[in-house]
């Protein structure tokens, strides 16, 4: 059996690592030239612990290899981005292109897989837009015919792709019974979690659910902080607190909600049932506030300086990742020295050799060590609580103003 993967980023990259090293014959598949050579060189693109040899071992082997083009496979999994377009809706452009490709090469009996999370509907979808290309080809089950379809979200944690991508559970849903169950064994190869079987709508909801969740308690820790900013309580201990009770669990406050799934996926709820969703909607909004007060707050403490130093800690999009995609830290950084023209904004971030160009274009924004970035700073602002910035020493913050969005020096 051969299958091929649509999409070698951060999750079609692992998934058909973690299918060739069970045997398989794998091809994936990348639109980007430079991406597809490096990966064929055992090389992985992007930062993620422990991963590397992983890759390199199946490549070296011979089961995984990456190419432009797509093949013909007994499976396919789509694993390519769903961004949202300016209105919040979901954007099926690499959708539809991946849909292209792969019906050119179906004969009959492959089972399609969606991984990409996507609105409720979109497999289906995804299959009408193969099936109008390929009038010959059937959604029936169990015809010479048949194409299978499915949905099986992806739940990994970036940073612990490792060890999650092997034992989280899956919600896999079936476009028909008989696709649904295809799409398990599929998974069963190298999952060791529960693979639980259900609709497509309902595990294209379901993914859309967890975000979603994760999404409206940060926003309950954010609302909050600034609640216990203005009452003078502090809002670290507040949650540690109230998480003694037995079924209470707050997540963390900070400067905002960034990546491409938290902040994006609860927006695809919103857009399928716009009147209803209004939680849901409002999670989303409080939380894309939070930067706004976070640069309120430093604005009126520079008040008091003429020409005032910023050490600005972290800009990654969270703790312990060189990721500075969809980042609420780094566009503080960028508003913060738009607005105070006069300062000067030290950005410490260790997860990365150099500053993003956007960021380097700016004149009043300079890249510089943690240490010495704190030590030349009239105000310090803790943005993104990376490993070694808690090992900053409290000495170091003497006579600074310290403006702290995670808690670190509580
Ligand atoms: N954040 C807080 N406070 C917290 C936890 C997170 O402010 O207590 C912030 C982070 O700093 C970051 C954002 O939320 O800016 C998102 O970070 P995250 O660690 O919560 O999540 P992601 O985006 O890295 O991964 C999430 C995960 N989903 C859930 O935990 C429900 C992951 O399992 C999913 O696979 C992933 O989204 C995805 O691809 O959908």
């Amino acid at each position: 059996d051969t299958v091929s993967v649509i999409g070698l980023g951060y999750i079609g990259l692992p998934t058909a690592a973690f299918i060739a090293s069970k045997g398989i014959r794998v091809y994936g598949v990348d639109v980007k030239q430079s991406h597809v050579d490096q990966i064929n060189r055992g090389e992985v693109p992007f930062y993620e612990p422990d991963f590397e040899a992983t890759l390199a071992g199946v490549v070296h082997k011979g089961n995984l290899s990456a190419q432009t083009e797509t093949p013909h496979a007994d499976a396919y999994i789509v694993a390519v981005p769903t961004p949202f377009t300016d209105d919040h809706n979901v954007d099926t452009k690499y959708i539809e292109a991946a849909a292209k490709n792969i019906a050119a090469e179906l004969t009959g009996g492959e089972l399609i897989v969606l991984e990409s999370t996507s609105p409720p509907g979109t497999t289906e979808k995804l299959a009408d837009m193969i099936l109008e290309q390929r009038p010959d080809l059937s959604l029936e089950d169990g015809r010479q015919n048949s194409v299978y379809f499915a949905h099986a979200p992806e739940r990994v944690l970036p940073g612990r792709i490792m060890v999650e991508m092997a034992e989280n559970d899956r919600v896999i849903g079936g476009v028909t019974p008989r696709s649904g169950q295809m799409a398990r064994d599929l998974y069963a190869t190298f999952s060791n979690g529960e693979l639980l079987v259900t609709d497509a709508r309902t595990a294209e909801m379901a993914k859309l659910t967890e975000n979603s969740f994760r999404d409206v308690n940060i926003a309950f820790a954010n609302e909050l902080s600034i609640i216990c900013d203005k009452l003078g309580i502090d809002v670290w201990e507040l949650i540690d607190l109230a998480n003694h009770h037995p079924r209470v669990n707050i997540l963390q406050p900070g400067p905002g909600v960034g990546g491409h799934c938290i902040a994006v996926d609860p927006w695809f709820i919103v857009a399928a049932a716009p009147e209803e969703a209004k939680l849901i909607r409002w999670a989303r909004e409080t939380n894309d506030a939070k930067p706004k007060y976070v640069i309120n707050k430093v604005m009126e403490k520079a008040e008091r300086f003429k020409a005032p130093v910023v050490a600005a800690l972290g800009i990654a999009f969270k703790p312990d990742i060189d990721d500075l995609r969809e980042s609420p830290s780094l566009n503080i950084v960028k508003e913060l020295a738009e607005k105070l023209p006069d300062a000067k904004i030290l950005v410490a971030e260790p997860n990365v050799e150099q500053l993003p160009e956007d960021l380097t274009a700016i004149e009043n924004i300079h890249h510089e060590n943690f240490d010495d970035a704190i030590e030349a700073a009239d105000i310090v602002l803790m943005l993104v609580d990376h490993a070694p910035f808690k090992e900053i020493q409290r000495e170091q913050l003497d006579d600074k103003v310290v403006i702290d969005t995670k808690g670190v020096w509580r």
